[in-house]
């Protein structure tokens, strides 16, 4: 059902219009997680290849989106070639019914629990969001005619401690997080369904990504927003967990064109999407502070609630798969995305400052 229309008439409407055989030929994709980072910048590229897309919301999501605002508000886009519905992905009914209408050329599912430490608190939601949501909707593509190509985010974490380095498609799975645990029996499922009931199913396997659209609870984001709030009195330290831990940090953009590109390849597979460069927790205080013109170390402070109980080490991902498969290569620097962040949060805290009463 369209969201914000209780009677649906949005849909109904494009279904008719879709199966009267209308002279509207573009292809239809569904994307689970489109509130989220990754699902607004796919909700744009898709639609800028003239696609229609149909974005999955949860029920108990917020009603303010402001990742897709830019396109709700815009009245050529917003029921005309952007549909939303609301689906939780524990409601196999509602999504079936959804995508059975729908008839989606492509379903690219990215919607779950993304924190990792939060995992650990939450395990069993994480599973079943992360895990069984993802069996939920293989099974639901196993019987759609004609199948959709459908994509999984997968992540670095199912790799935990690799004793491969670089980690590629055929490192084994060792995760040592619920979250990686889950991760990878999605991942397993997308290959087990692909081999078993030839569904076009493929595993994007990335590793962290980032942009200004981040979640503010991730290190990338908190560290960029937090150096705004500080250059600009609004904060005055900054608790972190270990700044030592190392990641393979590229930028979303880059990754949601993988994405796209995988599933218009030519067989279903799995690709790592990575930089393939490790930096550190510190490399972004020095440059994200250094930016604004601040000595980090006079503000961060350890805490211990952000220290994991276990953290992956030495995850730095080979991408020549999708390079020499879909053409595929990391853009933007790592020193750009840290700058554009701080940027966009130093426009964002700006105006939060004017707005507030007295100003
Ligand atoms: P976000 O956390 O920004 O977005 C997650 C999306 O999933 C949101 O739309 C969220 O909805 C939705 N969601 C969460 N739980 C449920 C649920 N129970 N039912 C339906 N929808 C739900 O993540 P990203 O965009 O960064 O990541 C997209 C996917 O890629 C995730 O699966 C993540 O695990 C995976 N991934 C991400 C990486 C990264 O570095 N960004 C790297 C590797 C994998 P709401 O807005 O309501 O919260
Ligand atoms: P990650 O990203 O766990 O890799 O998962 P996150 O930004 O949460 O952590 C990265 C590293 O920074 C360390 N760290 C802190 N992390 C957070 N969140 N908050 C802190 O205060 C802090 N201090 C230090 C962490 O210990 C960790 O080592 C992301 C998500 O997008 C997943 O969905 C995705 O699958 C993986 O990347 C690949």
């Amino acid at each position: 059902m369209d969201i914000g229309d209780g009677k649906g008439a949005a849909i109904q409407h494009w279904l008719v219009r879709q199966r009267m055989g209308s002279k509207n030929n573009s292809k239809r994709a569904v994307i689970t997680g489109i509130t989220g980072q990754d699902g607004s910048y796919l909700a744009e590229l898709l639609l800028a290849e003239g696609y229609l897309v149909h974005g999955i919301v949860r029920r108990s999501s917020r009603t303010v989106r402001p990742r897709l605002d830019h396109l709700t508000c815009d009245d050529s886009v917003y029921r005309q070639r952007l549909f939303l519905h609301y689906a939780d992905l524990e409601d196999l009914t509602t999504l079936r019914r959804l995508l059975v209408d729908i008839q989606p050329h492509e379903v690219y599912h990215l919607a779950g629990q993304s924190h990792v430490g939060v995992s650990f608190e939450i395990p069993e939601s994480t599973c079943d969001f992360t895990a069984m949501g993802t069996l939920r909707l293989l099974e639901v593509m196993r019987d759609l005619r004609p199948s959709p190509r459908f994509l999984h985010t997968s992540s670095s974490e199912i790799f935990g401690h690799p004793t491969v380095v670089p980690q590629h498609e055929e490192t084994p799975h060792v995760p040592i997080t619920p979250y990686g645990a889950a991760k990878s029996f999605a991942t397993n499922m997308v290959r087990i369904y692909r081999e078993a009931f030839e569904l076009f199913a493929c595993n994007a396997i990335c590793f962290n990504h980032e942009s200004p659209r981040r979640g503010e609870s991730f290190v990338t984001r908190k560290i960029t927003q937090s150096a705004a709030r500080i250059k600009l009195g609004l904060q005055t330290e900054l608790p972190l967990g270990n700044i030592d831990a190392q990641r393979d940090w590229g930028y979303a953009p880059d990754y949601v064109r993988g994405f796209f590109a995988l599933l218009q390849a030519d067989a279903p597979t799995d690709c790592v999407f990575a930089t393939g460069t490790l930096h550190r927790v510190r490399d972004w205080l020095e440059i994200a502070f250094g930016h604004l013109d601040l000595d980090w170390t006079e503000y961060v402070v350890f805490d211990s609630r952000f220290q994991r109980k276990a953290d992956p080490a030495r995850l730095v991902g080979d991408a020549g798969k999708a390079r020499r498969l879909l053409g595929w290569q990391p853009e933007k620097s790592f020193e750009a995305m840290v700058v554009e962040m701080v940027e966009h949060d130093m426009a964002v805290q700006r105006e939060l400052v004017r707005s507030l009463p007295g100003r």
